[in-house]
């Protein structure tokens, strides 16, 4: 047992030296950090002689994005891998395999991924993922579905709930999605060119109400367990792979969470698209790809968790004729509002994206936070009135046209 400590490149390679049956005794390894999130440090461990490569995910006792003066909780660490694990239970190819998980250094053993890029990377680059929509659909049905009171035992999964008690990640979300950006918060991160739009924000006391509802969701809803920070930056991929990473902020939570994050995180790259193309046309045929991915998203999530919903609901009282329709109209409505929050909080919050914060241009920059900020008080301000999919496009559509 060794206390805890943040790991040296140089302390990696020895931990990951006295991991049985990985590498052979005395064999070169090499070791990079390479973590780029807000809070974790990520060590890339590798075999020269075999090629042989590990991640080593290690928690540190503070959020890395501001410092030391943030300190935050190191069982995030277990909550990551006791979420990984079930996930990986219910959808076996679409998450990292976990080989080991120490408490003592709140560190994470699980399998490299670097023949996968990062989604968020892979959109700026405007690559397509023609898979993605079904892949990411079915994680999402088989882990909300499976993880909630129509898939699971009632009773089981109170127990469970126990152990995804995550209050100091949670409190991030509620401040930072739920709270901050609807007024003049010191943790805001805004450009001065956008203070105006900021400004609305913080004035609109019927958006206020509409984000008062999606927080209390947020805060009270323990309908399934959530990954929690469902973001691009939380998915690697390649054309014929898709991978979940990162459940820290896993906790049971409103299922519209997880899709609404999803979907936003589409949108914010649809917003920033004038910043990465300047030809007219080939930026029209990409966003009509992520608004293509939106509907498929949501369609694939929908069919799979339909037929779960036919096929494996522990819950007699919840086959009511005409249950299932109104539970996945609700659902619908939580997503687009969940979407629309997590939208706005990348543009005006602490944390932002690269899709839109790496546009060089100034100006476009400006128009692509807007049209953020115009698409995403949107979905807020409609959430409760959304009965399609398609009207949510029309809202990004219209919202891109004016
Ligand atoms: C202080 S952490 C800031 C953000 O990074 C994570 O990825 C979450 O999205 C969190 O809100
Ligand atoms: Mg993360």
């Amino acid at each position: 047992m060794s206390t805890y400590h943040p790991l040296s490149e140089a302390q990696a390679i020895e931990y990951a030296r006295q991991i049985p049956n990985l590498f052979q005794a005395g064999s070169d390894l090499t070791s990079h950090e390479i973590g780029d999130g807000n809070l974790n440090l990520v060590f890339h461990i590798s075999e020269t002689a075999t090629g042989k490569s590990i991640i080593l995910k290690q928690a540190l006792p503070y959020a890395k994005v501001v410092g030391e003066s943030w300190p935050l909780t190191l069982d995030r660490a277990r909550i990551e891998s006791e979420a990984l694990l079930i996930e990986e239970s219910l959808n076996p190819d679409l998450v990292p395999h976990v080989y080991a998980y120490d408490a003592d250094l709140a560190l994470t053993v699980m399998e490299d991924l670097s023949d996968h890029v990062i989604m968020r990377r892979g959109l700026i680059e405007r690559n397509q993922y023609p898979l993605f929509a079904e892949h990411i659909g079915r994680f999402l049905a088989n882990t909300l579905f499976f993880t909630s009171d129509l898939g699971k035992n009632q009773q089981e999964k109170k127990i469970q709930q126990g152990r995804f008690i995550n209050p100091e990640l949670c409190k991030i979300t509620e401040d930072l999605i739920f709270d901050d950006p609807y007024r003049d918060a010191e943790t805001n991160n805004i450009e001065a060119n956008i203070r105006d739009a900021a400004e609305q924000l913080w004035a609109d006391s019927e958006l206020h109400f509409e984000v008062a509802i999606l927080r209390n969701k947020f805060l009270t809803s323990a309908q399934a367990l959530l990954h929690g920070d469902l973001h691009t930056g939380s998915i690697f991929i390649k054309p014929d792979s898709t991978k979940v990473i990162d459940p820290e902020f896993a906790y049971y939570g409103p299922m519209g969470f997880d899709i609404g994050a999803v979907l936003a995180n589409l949108l914010l790259n649809y917003a920033a698209q004038e910043g990465w193309s300047k030809d007219t046309q080939s930026r029209a045929s990409y966003r009509a790809y992520l608004l293509q991915t939106v509907k498929y998203v949501w369609t694939h999530f929908e069919t799979n968790f339909r037929t779960l919903w036919n096929e494996h609901c522990v819950d007699r009282v919840f086959q009511a004729p005409g249950y299932q329709d109104h539970f996945l109209a609700n659902l619908l409505q939580d997503t687009v509002g969940f979407a629309g929050a997590k939208m706005v909080r990348r543009i005006v919050g602490l944390a932002h994206v690269a899709d839109i914060d790496k546009i060089e241009d100034a100006a476009a920059r400006e128009r692509a936070q807007r049209l953020a900020l115009a698409i995403g008080t949107s979905f807020i301000r409609t959430n409760r009135q959304v009965k399609s999919i398609d009207e949510l496009i029309a809202i990004a559509t219209q919202e891109s046209a004016e």
